[in-house]
């Protein structure tokens, strides 16, 4: 084994049996790890599930892989927080982004209209924006964006200049939300946590970035949702594969510059 070699690490985690069984969605996660660090990055998406403030699993699989691709490296997206007072506020601030960066009115209506129907998934919707459909036929598994990472040294570097504190929901999110945004069908992406102790969701997007927004959801609601807009995929099957296999890793440059110094 060469020294460049890099494993995929992925959990996920339910209750009342496995997801495929019907079990409840509690916890997923993924790590890039070299091979001498597995035994640690098993154990942090370990700690991960066990410590999840949805429940308590009596389900979880830990897998990893070699990763058998070049990994591309990204640059971050750029970072803002729009503090808002209400649900009411952070929907309206969500929906006048997307309708920035070119999503029709008519989609974003459809998509807030059924987005308490759709918080079950443990991956991503892809809508189409152009039907206002969704094109991805996972059902409730949706698709997971996989095979992503973020040196926490860099991380961290990163975060003490952002003034922001060295969140690891953060780091996954942000890695998440840049890894989409690359793809040139992807018009932006709408998060927020089904996690019930965090409100705090985004609109990402190549031409806005990573949008925070401090409060989509009220505190206590364990109804998540993750959708991609897309427009112009001609080729599902591609889009899909690239979510799920291309590896990433999450980069800023600037971070190495002042390491340096
Ligand atoms: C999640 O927890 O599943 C998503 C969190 C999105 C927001 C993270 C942030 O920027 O605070
Ligand atoms: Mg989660």
């Amino acid at each position: 084994m060469s020294q460049e070699d890099f494993y995929s690490v992925r959990m996920r985690a339910s209750e009342n049996g496995a997801h495929e069984q019907g079990g409840r969605h509690i916890s997923g996660g993924e790590l890039i790890s070299t091979y001498g660090n597995l035994k640690n990055a098993v154990n942090v998406l370990l700690e991960k599930a066990l410590t999840h403030s949805r429940g308590t699993p009596d389900f979880m699989q830990i897998q990893f892989e070699l990763i058998d691709k070049p990994i591309k490296k990204l640059k971050p997206l750029p970072i803002e927080t729009n503090e808002v007072e209400s649900v009411k506020e952070g929907h309206a601030i969500a929906q006048h982004l997307l309708k920035i960066v070119g999503v029709p009115q008519k989609c974003i209506e459809k998509v807030f209209g059924q987005i308490t129907e759709n918080s079950g998934l443990r991956g991503a919707m892809v809508v189409d924006i152009q039907t206002s459909e969704r094109i991805d036929n996972r059902n409730e598994k949706g698709v997971r964006v996989s095979r992503m990472d973020w040196l926490t040294t860099n991380f961290d570097n990163w975060a003490d200049h952002h003034k922001i504190t060295r969140s690891q929901r953060v780091k996954e999110a942000l890695v998440l939300a840049t890894k989409v945004s690359q793809h040139p069908a992807t018009v932006a992406e709408l998060c927020w946590s089904d996690d019930p102790e965090y409100i705090t969701g985004y609109v990402a997007s190549k031409k806005l970035g990573y949008q925070r927004i401090t409060r989509l959801k009220e505190f206590g609601d364990e109804r998540g949702c993750r959708i991609f807009f897309v427009d112009g995929l001609s080729d599902l099957h591609a889009y899909i594969e690239y979510l799920e296999k291309q590896p990433i890793f999450v980069e800023w440059e600037e971070g190495n510059v002042a390491r340096i110094n």
